[in-house]
């Protein structure tokens, strides 16, 4: 019998997992198979496509197919294109700052502060700058929580304060030193033009100009957030989609009696 669309044959496929050399999966190892979207400023059509065609070789993606293109308006051209990545990345090389936390349940947490830390923690949480996502920082630590983890407001051991979204540096760094706040957590979702970067870094500047950048545990969230870029931008951590408040509270404690620790 022939091969044909639906056979069972058994394919000489290349079925080796070489992490020096990763590639997208798309079949089968090592084939390099991608989905890219984006949408240009012209019109659909013929010459709309040859231009995505070649912007995308241009990736480094081989043997661009137009799967998709759609006209938004008038001049604007949305695509969705499959293709062969032709670069690869050595995994092994890689040196990533990723967190690495047991996570405490909810009692644990309480039972930790009152034994390790002997005092309520003040925490205070707020989404700044221009951005008016509030649903990220809410979920952290409005009193009902998210996806079944209750929220730091529900903490006896926690003193959580949110101030909600569009709140300015000065503001936020204000109320830091008012409440003498032991964490401050950032949300940021908007990434447009880098502006997450620039908002981030312009409060570590005036936690540093006012001297307290050292006494407080400072953390960033958000959906494109990663530790690693925490780290880079001067935060104690970073956490992205998924996170809950048991897992930020067992980082700050954890880190609170490292702390204690270090100065004793
Ligand atoms: C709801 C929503 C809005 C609402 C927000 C209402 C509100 N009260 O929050 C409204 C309509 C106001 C809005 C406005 C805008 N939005 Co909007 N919005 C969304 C949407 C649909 C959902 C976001 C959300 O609520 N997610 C649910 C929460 C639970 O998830 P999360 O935020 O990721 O939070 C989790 C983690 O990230 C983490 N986390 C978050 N913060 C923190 C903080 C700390 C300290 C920690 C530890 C963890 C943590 O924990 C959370 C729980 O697990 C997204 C698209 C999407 N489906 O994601 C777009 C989206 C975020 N919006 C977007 C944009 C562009 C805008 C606007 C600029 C649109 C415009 N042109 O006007 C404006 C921005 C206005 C402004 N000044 O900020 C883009 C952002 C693109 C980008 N990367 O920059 C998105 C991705 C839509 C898109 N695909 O284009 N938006």
């Amino acid at each position: 019998m022939g091969g044909g669309l639906y056979s069972t044959e058994k394919k000489d496929f290349d079925k080796t997992l070489d992490l020096t050399k990763l590639r997208p999966y798309g079949d089968t190892i090592n084939d390099g198979k991608i989905q890219i979207s984006f949408t240009l400023p012209v019109k659909d059509g013929e010459k709309a496509i040859i231009a995505a065609k070649m912007l995308i070789e241009r990736m480094g993606v081989e043997d661009p197919d137009i799967v998709y293109h759609l006209a938004l308006d008038e001049g604007f051209t949305f695509f969705i294109a499959y293709g062969i990545l032709k670069h690869t990345v050595d995994y092994t090389s890689l040196k990533v700052e990723a967190l690495e936390l047991e996570v405490m349940s909810f009692k644990a947490i309480n039972e930790f502060i009152k034994e390790q830390i002997g005092k309520k923690i003040v925490v205070i949480g707020a989404t700044t700058g221009t951005d008016a996502h509030t649903v990220g920082i809410d979920a952290i630590m409005n009193m009902k929580g998210f996806a079944g983890h209750y929220g730091l407001e529900r903490f006896e051991m926690i003193d959580a304060y949110n101030l909600g979204s569009q709140v300015t540096n000065e503001e936020f760094v204000k109320k830091a030193i008012k409440l003498k706040a032991d964490v401050l957590l950032v949300s940021q979702t908007v990434t447009q033009k880098d502006i997450h970067v620039k908002n981030l870094t312009n409060l570590v500047e005036l936690l540093e100009a006012e001297g307290i950048r050292d006494k407080i545990i400072l953390i960033c969230g958000g959906p494109r957030i990663s530790n690693e870029l925490a780290k880079e931008l001067g935060y104690d951590a970073g956490f992205g989609a998924g996170t809950y408040a048991d897992i930020v509270a067992t980082f700050f404690i954890k880190e609170m009696v490292k702390r204690k620790e270090k100065v004793l």
